[in-house]
C-alpha cells in the first residue's frame, strides 16, 4: 500500500521498456568490494531498488561487470585518469560516469572514502527514480556544508515540541535492546539526502540524557546509524552538574564543573567514539545558562568545546535568545548579546541561528547576525516542522522559504555575499560549517503526518548538501521519485508546490505581519493576544495595529532594527518607497491609507492578500482534484481531506484578522471579501 512509510525512496517498477532494459544491462552485474558496513548498507540498497525498480537481482563481483561501485584507489587503472576530479573535493564527494570498460559500456561511482561511496549510490538512485537516460550520465558533487544534521525536539518521554506527526521514534523505554526497523530506514532516508548528523534530543533539555543508562541506548543509536554515515550529538543541559552531578552550581569557570564535564565527555566518548558533540539552548526562555553565574555565552560554549575538543566534538550553541529583563525589541537582542562575542568562540564552537530574528514565521527578513559575525562559524537553523505554518494540516512547500533565506544578499562583503555563502564558509573562508533542520519526524505511519510534510525533510537535506540548490528541481525531485515521474503529474504538481508557502503567507501574514498565531500552540489567528505577562510575547505587539496603521516601526523612528543590516539595505528599507512590499509591515507602521504599487490602499491590499491566500489554496485543491490518476487511492484521499481543512482554517484566518483590524482601520471591506461566517 502506498501509505508513505517509503517516503521518496519507492523504488517503483519502471514500465517504460527502453528504460527498463537499458537500466537492466548496466546493473544486472555489479562490482562491489562488501567487506565494510557500509558497502553492505549500498548492496542492501541497490538489492532493495533493482528488485523493485527492473525485478532484478544483480550478480555479484562477475566477471563483466555494468556497475561498479568503487574507491577511487581501488579503480582499474585505466580509469583512475577519469575521476582525477575527487582529488581536490571533500572525502564524502562522489562522481558517476557512464563510461567504457573492455569492450563494454559501464557506469562507475567511485569516491575517495565509503561514506562517499555512499552518497554515490543515493544520488544513482535519484536518477533512475527520475527515470533519466543513464548513457550520458556524468556528475561530480560534493557537500558544500560540513555538519548536515536534524534536530530533534523530542522529550524523554517522546512527546515532541511542535511535533504534529505523532510521539517521538526513540523508544527510549526498550532501547539498547531493540533496534527497531524505522531507525533503520531513518538512517536509510537521511543518508539518501546527504544527513549526516541527528541531535537526538529537545534543546528544552533534560539532563537525564547525560546519565550512564540513557547514555547506553544513545549508544545502540549511533551504532545503529554509524553505517549510514550519520553521528549522533545530544543536547546538553546546562545545569546537569547540579541536576546529575550533584555538584552545587554549574558555574562555567568553576573547576569541578569543568572537569564534570570533561569526565562527562570521557564517558560518552568511551561508549560512541565518533559522538558528534553538544547543541545548547542556554539563557533563552528559561533555560539555565552562564547567565545564571554572571558568565557570558562565550564562558559556556567555549568550557564545553574544551571538553569535547580533544575527540574532535563540536558545540553548537544557539543564538536563539531574548533576555527577560531588556524592554528591547525582540528581533534585536540576539543581534545585540553575539555579535560583541565575534572571534571569541573556540575553533570546535558553531553558532547556531535561527532563519529569522523573531521565530520561524511564514516569512521573516535573514537574520542580522548573517554577515555580522565574520570571525565566528554560523550555523543555519530551520524549521523542518510547521510549528508556525499550519501544522499538520497545512501543505506548505517549506524549500521555497529556505531558498528564500539563503538566497538573500547580506551586503556583507559587498552585493553577492548571499546567506548561502555566509553559511557555506565561503564568503569569510570558514572551514567548520553546518546546517541544521528541526525535524519534523514523529511516528506516523508515513513519518511526517501530511503526505506532503516528507518533502520538506527532503528538501531541507538536499539545501545542507547544496544550499545553491532551486526549490524547482527539489520538488521536481520529490514529486518524481515519491510519485511518479511523468510529466503530466511533475509539472502541475511543482508549480503547486512552490506556490503553496506563498498562499500561507498570504491567509497568515501577509505583506510582513508576523507573529500574530494563537498563545502557546501557535496554530490558527490570535492578533488580539495580549497581556501574555511580558510585551515581547504578545501579538499586539508585532502589528501595532492602532487608527492611524498597522505594522512594526523598525526604522531609526522606531526600534532602529534596521541598523543591524548592512548599509545598502539600511538604506533601501529606512525608505518605505523602497522597502519591498513582502516586508513592508515587518519595518514600518503604515497608514491605511497609504498607497501601494497597484494604487490601491493599505488596507485594500491587505484584505485583496488574505483573499489571494484563500483562493491559492481552492487552486490546490482543483489542481490535485487532476492528479487523482497518477497517486494511490489512499494519499490522495489523505490529501485531499487535509486540503479541505487547510481552505476551512485560510477562511478562517482571513475572516478573523481582517475583522479583527477593521476596528482600527475603520474601513468598509471591500467587496471581494465574502461576508464571514
Ligand atoms: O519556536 C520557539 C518555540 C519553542 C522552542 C523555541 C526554541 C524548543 O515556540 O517551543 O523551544 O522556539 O527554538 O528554543
Amino acid at each position: 500500500a502506498q501509505d508513505g512509510y517509503k517516503l521518496w525512496l519507492q523504488y517503483s517498477k519502471i514500465e517504460q521498456p527502453q528504460r527498463a532494459e537499458q537500466y537492466t544491462a548496466y546493473n544486472k552485474n555489479l562490482k562491489l568490494d562488501t567487506g565494510s558496513a557500509t558497502a553492505k548498507v549500498i548492496h542492501e540498497e541497490l538489492n532493495t531498488a533493482f528488485e523493485g525498480m527492473l525485478n532484478l537481482s544483480p550478480e555479484l563481483n562477475g566477471d563483466a561487470p555494468g556497475l561498479l561501485i568503487l574507491k577511487t584507489s581501488a579503480l582499474p587503472e585505466k580509469l583512475q585518469n577519469q575521476f582525477k576530479a575527487l582529488e581536490d573535493l571533500p572525502e564524502d564527494a562522489y562522481a558517476i560516469r557512464a563510461t567504457r570498460l573492455d569492450k563494454r559500456d559501464v557506469i562507475v561511482i567511485s569516491a575517495a572514502s565509503e561514506k562517499g561511496l555512499l552518497y554515490g549510490t543515493f544520488a544513482y538512485l535519484r536518477e533512475m527514480q527520475q527515470h533519466k537516460d543513464l548513457s550520458q550520465l556524468d556528475i561530480t558533487d560534493a557537500p558544500k556544508i560540513k555538519k548536515r544534521l536534524l534536530n530533534h525536539w523530542d522529550n524523554l518521554d517522546r512527546t515532541i515540541e511542535r511535533g504534529y506527526a505523532g510521539f517521538s521514534i526513540w523508544d527510549w523505554h526498550l532501547l539498547p535492546n531493540l533496534i527497531k526497523e524505522e531507525y533503520i530506514d531513518y538512517a536509510r532516508a537521511n543518508a539518501s539526502i546527504g544527513i549526516n548528523g541527528t541531535v537526538l534530543n529537545n534543546v528544552n533539555a533534560s539532563a537525564y540524557i547525560l546519565q550512564e543508562d540513557y547514555l547506553q541506548k544513545v549508544k545502540a543509536l549511533a551504532d545503529a546509524f554509524r553505517p549510514y554515515g550519520i553521528q549522533v550529538y545530544l543536547t546538553a543541559r546546562f545545569s546537569a552538574p547540579i541536576e546529575i552531578g550533584g555538584l552545587q552550581t554549574a558555574d562555567p569557570l568553576n573547576a569541578e564543573v569543568q572537569n564534570w564535564w570533561n569526565e562527562k565527555a570521557k564517558e560518552i566518548y568511551t561508549l560512541i567514539p565518533d559522538f558528534g558533540g553538544f547543541l545548547v539552548k542556554a539563557n533563552s526562555e528559561g533555560q539555565p545558562g552562564p547567565n545564571n553565574y554572571g558568565r557570558s555565552h562565550v564562558d559556556g560554549a567555549n568550557m564545553l568545546a574544551e571538553a569535547v575538543a580533544p575527540y574532535n566534538g563540536i558545540v553548537m550553541w544557539r543564538a536563539f535568545v531574548y533576555s527577560d529583563e531588556k524592554p528591547e525589541d525582540r528581533a534585536k537582542q540576539a543581534y545585540s548579546e553575539f555579535v560583541p562575542f565575534d572571534g571569541k568562540f573556540k575553533d570546535n564552537v558553531l553558532v547556531q541561528v535561527k532563519n529569522g530574528a523573531i521565530d520561524f514565521q511564514p516569512r521573516e527578513p535573514f537574520h542580522p547576525l548573517f554577515g555580522a559575525m565574520p570571525e565566528t562559524p554560523l550555523m543555519m537553523e530551520f524549521q523542518i516542522t510547521q510549528e508556525y505554518l499550519g501544522g499538520m494540516s497545512h501543505l506548505a512547500f517549506l524549500p521555497k522559504l529556505f531558498e528564500e533565506t539563503l538566497q538573500a544578499d547580506t551586503y556583507a562583503k559587498g552585493a553577492g555575499s548571499t546567506v548561502a555563502k555566509v553559511v557555506d564558509g565561503s564568503l569569510t573562508n570558514t572551514q567548520l560549517t553546518g546546517m541544521a533542520g528541526v525535524s519534523n519526524i514523529g511516528n506516523a505511519r508515513n513519518w511526517t503526518g501530511h503526505p506532503f510534510a516528507q518533502a520538506n525533510w527532503y528538501g531541507f537535506g538536499r539545501l545542507a548538501w547544496n544550499p545553491e540548490l532551486s526549490a524547482k528541481t527539489i520538488a521536481e525531485e520529490w514529486l518524481a521519485q515519491t510519485f511518479t515521474p511523468n510529466p503530466e503529474f511533475v509539472k502541475p504538481m511543482t508549480s503547486l508546490l512552490l506556490d503553496s508557502r506563498e498562499a500561507v503567507v498570504n491567509y497568515m501574514t501577509p505583506l510582513g505581519l508576523h507573529h500574530i498565531m494563537a498563545e502557546g500552540h501557535h496554530q490558527g489567528p490570535g492578533p488580539w493576544v495580549k497581556d501574555l505577562g511580558r510585551e515581547d510575547w504578545t501579538s499586539v505587539y508585532y502589528h501595532k495595529a492602532d487608527s492611524l496603521g498597522i505594522g512594526f516601526d523598525r526604522t531609526s523612528t522606531g526600534s532602529d532594527a534596521l541598523a543591524q543590516y548592512a548599509p545598502e539595505i539600511e538604506k533601501a528599507y529606512e525608505n518605505i518607497e523602497t522597502t519591498p512590499q513582502q516586508y513592508l509591515l515587518w519595518f514600518h507602521h503604515v497608514p491605511w491609507d497609504y498607497k501601494l504599487d497597484n494604487g490601491e490602499t493599505l488596507w485594500y491590499n491587505l484584505a485583496r492578500k488574505y483573499q489571494d491566500g484563500v483562493e491559492e489554496v481552492e487552486a490546490m485543491i482543483n489542481t490535485w482534484q487532476e492528479m487523482k490518476p497518477y497517486v494511490g487511492e489512499q494519499v490522495y484521499e489523505k490529501t485531499r481531506m487535509l486540503l479541505s481543512i487547510q481552505l476551512e482554517e485560510a477562511q478562517w484566518w482571513r475572516d478573523s484578522c481582517l475583522l479583527y483590524f477593521q476596528q482600527f482601520s475603520n474601513k468598509e471591506m471591500p467587496e471581494f471579501i465574502p461576508e464571514a461566517k
